[in-house]
C-alpha cells in the first residue's frame, strides 16, 4: 500500500450529482508529488484549451500534499485551482483551512469537481459519502454569513471553502474564503465556484493518514512545531508579521503608492505594522500553525478583518489611502464580497488613473475611500456599466477604455501585481514577469536579496539565478508539499527539515534536488498550459507592467530619482533566465528541457499549438 498520499482523488460532478473514488499510482503521485503539481497535471489533461473558464467544463481542483494533514509546521494550507477567468490559463491559489487535514482524513489527496448544479449547491464530504445539498439560504449573501451559517449546522471542526457575492457573480478576481479569516485563489477561483453554482464546499473526515513511520513523524514534528514558536516568539516577527515590509518597503522607495505612480509617501506610518500591531483586536491563523501571523482590526462599524503588507498596501498606499480605519474596511468587504483584495486594489488604482490621465470619465479620485467602497460593492454585485467594468480586472478594463491606458494597469498575463513597486527594481520585475500564473510575489520575493545583498541596478544572471532559486522553493516546493513558507523564509526553518517529514511520511529518501526538479517540471507544464492558450505569445507576455519603464514615470526626488526599468536591460535580464531554465527565445521550453523533466508527450501536445524548438 502507498504511503504518504492516500492514493485517491474525488471526482464529484455537480450536473448530474454524481461521484466517484478514483485512484492513482505510486508512479504519478512521485512525478507530481501534490498540491499545485497534482493540479496542473489534471488540468492539462483534462481541459481542452479553448473552453470558456466560467463554463460548465472548467474544472476546480481541489488539491493536498504528502504532510498535509500531519503534525509538522504550517502545514494547514490547500491549493485551489482551475483554468483562470482572469489570466485564460491555468491559475492557483493557496489558502490556509481545515480542508488541508479534513480531505485526507476522509480518504482524498485532492477533489475536481465537474460540471454545473442546476441550483445553488453545498457541498458536504463525509468520509466515503458526499452530499448535494440546497445553498439557496446562503447564495446573494457573503462569505462572513455563510461562514456562520455553515459553523451553525455542522460545528467548527470542518473544512470549509466558501465564495461571496463576487464569486456568485463571476468577478474575474473572487477568491475562495475558508473560515480561519483567510482567503485564496487569486486568479479567479472564486469566480469559477460562482459560475459552477458551488456556494460552498464543507469536508469531514475522520480515517487516520497512512504514514511510513508515523511514531517518528509525530516525535519530529511536535517538537518542531514548538521549536517554530520559540523561533518565532524570539525574532518578534509576528508581532507586525507580513506588515513590517511596509515602512521597509516605503523607505527604499518600492512601496506602490497612487497607482505606482510614486514609490514613497510621507505617510505611509499611519498604515504600517506599528499602527497595525497598536489597533489589532485579534490573532488568527492557519490550522497546524505555531507562528500566527494574522492580525485582526476593527473599523468604526466595528467590522473585524485581517490585514496582510499585500492588503493595506493595495488598498491602501496604492489609493492613496492613508487611513487604517478606511483600508479595515475595504479589506472587509473583500473579505465579505470574496474578492481578492490585490486585485481589487489594483484595477480600483488603475481606474482612478485612467480617469486623471484623461482616458475615462468617472467619479472617483485617488485617496477617495468612501467611493473605493461604494466601488467594491458595485464590482461584486456587476452592477452598472461601472460595476461591470470592474469586476473584469485591470486588463480588461484597459483594453474597453483604450488610449493607452494599458501601459499603466498593474497586471501580468491579467494578473495583478503584488505590492511591490519595481519601478527601479530589475530582480522583481522580472520575477513578477515570469511567475507562471500571473504577477504574484509567492513565486520568488527576490526583493530583499536584490536591495540587501546584490546591487540594485544589476541585470546580471545572479538575478535570474535568483529567481529559479526562489521559484523552486517557493512555488515549487511549498505548494507540491502545500505548506506555509513563512517558517522557513521570515524566521529561517531550515529547507532541509521538508525532505525529513516527505521521507518520514512517504518512506523514500528524496533530497532537495529531487524537489526541485519536481518544481522545474509543473513550472514548466504550467508554460505548456499558457503556450496551448496563448499560441502567439512571445516574450513580451514575460514583461512587467509598461509603467515602469516609462522615464516620464521616474521619481523625482528620493533614492531613485529618475530612475526607471531599461527596457533593452531587461530584455537581457530575461534571456538569462530562459538560458537559465533551458528556454527558447519565445520563453517556451525547448524539446530537451521538456524530455529531460519527463515531459516529452506533453511536448508532443504543446506542439500542435506552437512548433517547439
Ligand atoms: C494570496 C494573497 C495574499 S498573499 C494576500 S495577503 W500575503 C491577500 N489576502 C487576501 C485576504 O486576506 N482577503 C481577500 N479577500 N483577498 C486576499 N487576497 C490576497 O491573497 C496567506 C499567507 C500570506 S498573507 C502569504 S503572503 C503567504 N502566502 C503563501 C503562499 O502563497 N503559499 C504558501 N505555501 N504559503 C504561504 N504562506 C503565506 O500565507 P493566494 P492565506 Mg491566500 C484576508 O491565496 O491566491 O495564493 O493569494 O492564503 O491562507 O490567506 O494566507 O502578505
Ligand atoms: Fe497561516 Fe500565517 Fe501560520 Fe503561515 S504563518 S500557516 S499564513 S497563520
Amino acid at each position: 500500500m502507498m504511503k504518504g498520499w492516500i492514493g485517491y482523488i474525488l471526482r464529484v460532478n455537480l450536473t448530474d450529482k454524481t461521484y466517484k473514488k478514483e485512484a492513482f499510482s505510486e508512479e504519478f503521485a512521485k512525478t507530481w508529488v501534490g498540491g499545485r503539481g497534482f493540479a496542473a497535471k489534471f488540468l492539462y489533461d483534462e481541459l481542452k484549451p479553448g473552453i470558456d473558464p466560467l463554463g460548465p467544463e472548467n474544472k476546480l481542483v481541489v488539491a493536498l500534499g504528502p504532510i498535509s494533514g500531519i503534525p509538522a509546521p504550517n502545514t494547514g494550507k490547500c491549493v485551489v485551482a482551475a483554468k483562470s477567468p482572469l489570466t485564460g490559463f491555468y491559475g492557483d491559489g493557496n489558502l490556509g483551512t481545515k480542508v488541508s487535514d479534513q480531505l485526507r482524513k476522509a480518504g482524498y489527496d485532492a477533489m475536481i469537481v465537474e460540471g454545473k448544479a442546476d441550483k445553488p449547491t453545498m457541498l458536504y464530504i463525509e468520509d466515503d459519502k458526499v452530499e448535494f445539498l440546497s445553498a439557496e439560504e446562503m447564495w446573494g449573501k457573503g462569505t462572513y454569513f455563510a461562514n456562520d451559517w455553515i459553523y451553525g449546522k455542522y460545528g467548527k471542526n470542518v473544512g470549509v471553502l466558501n465564495i461571496g457575492q463576487g464569486g456568485e457573480n463571476m468577478v474575474r478576481y473572487a477568491v475562495i474564503r475558508s473560515l480561519e479569516g483567510r482567503a485564496g485563489g487569486r486568479p479567479g477561483i472564486g469566480a469559477v465556484m460562482g459560475s459552477k453554482l458551488l456556494k460552498a464546499i464543507v469536508v469531514k473526515g475522520t480515517k487516520p493518514i497512512p504514514q511510513a513511520d508515523p511514531a517518528a513523524m509525530k516525535a519530529l514534528g511536535f517538537g518542531d512545531l514548538k521549536e517554530v514558536h520559540l523561533m518565532d516568539k524570539k525574532s518578534g516577527w509576528s508581532i507586525q508579521s507580513t506588515n513590517g515590509v511596509l515602512a521597509w518597503c516605503n523607505e527604499v522607495a518600492g512601496l506602490p503608492v497612487q497607482n505606482c505612480r510614486k514609490t514613497s509617501h510621507p505617510d505611509a506610518w499611519k498604515i504600517d505594522g506599528e499602527r497595525l500591531n497598536n489597533a489589532r483586536v485579534a490573532t488568527y491563523g492557519c490550522p497546524s500553525c505555531t507562528m500566527k501571523c494574522g492580525i485582526t482590526i476593527h473599523d468604526k462599524e466595528k467590522h473585524e478583518s485581517e490585514l496582510d503588507y499585500e492588503n493595506v498596501a493595495l488598498l491602501g498606499s496604492n489609493l492613496n489611502i492613508f487611513d487604517l480605519d478606511q483600508v479595515g474596511s475595504l479589506n472587509y468587504l473583500c473579505d465579505e464580497y470574496g474578492l481578492d483584495t490585490m486585485s481589487a486594489g489594483c484595477t480600483l488604482s488603475f481606474y482612478a488613473d485612467a480617469i486623471a490621465q484623461g482616458a475615462t470619465t468617472g467619479d472617483f479620485k485617488f485617496g477617495d475611500a468612501e467611493r473605493a467602497k461604494e466601488l467594491l460593492g458595485l464590482a461584486a454585485r456587476r452592477e452598472g456599466k461601472v460595476g461591470n467594468l470592474l469586476a473584469e480586472g485591470s486588463l480588461r478594463m484597459a483594453k474597453e477604455i483604450g488610449h493607452n491606458s494599458e501601459a499603466y494597469a498593474l497586471q501580468v498575463k491579467g494578473l495583478e501585481v503584488a505590492a511591490y513597486n519595481c519601478k527601479f527594481i530589475p530582480g522583481q520585475a522580472l520575477s513578477f514577469g515570469v511567475a507562471p500564473i500571473g504577477a504574484h510575489h509567492r513565486e520568488a520575493w527576490i526583493i530583499t536579496f536584490e536591495l540587501k545583498l546584490s546591487t540594485r541596478e544589476s541585470y546580471g544572471p545572479e538575478k535570474a539565478a535568483k529567481v529559479i532559486e526562489l521559484q523552486r522553493i517557493r512555488g515549487g516546493m511549498f505548494e507540491l508539499m502545500v505548506a506555509c513558507r513563512f517558517p522557513w523564509i521570515e524566521l529561517g526553518w531550515k529547507l532541509d527539515n521538508y525532505p525529513k517529514y516527505f521521507n518520514l511520511v512517504t518512506g523514500l529518501d528524496w533530497k532537495l534536488d529531487d524537489m526541485w526538479k519536481v518544481a522545474d517540471r509543473v513550472y514548466s507544464l504550467i508554460k505548456l498550459n499558457y503556450i496551448r492558450e496563448f499560441p502567439a505569445a512571445t516574450r513580451k507576455g514575460d514583461y512587467p507592467p509598461a509603467v515602469w519603464f516609462d522615464p516620464a514615470n521616474a521619481d523625482t526626488e528620493g533614492p531613485i530619482a529618475g530612475k526607471h526599468l531599461e527596457e533593452d536591460k531587461y530584455d537581457g535580464l530575461l534571456q538569462h533566465y530562459y538560458d537559465q531554465r533551458g528556454y527558447d527565445k519565445r520563453g517556451i521550453p525547448t524539446k530537451a528541457t521538456l524530455d529531460g523533466l519527463g515531459l516529452s508527450s506533453e511536448g508532443a501536445d504543446a506542439e500542435k499549438y506552437a512548433k517547439l524548438t
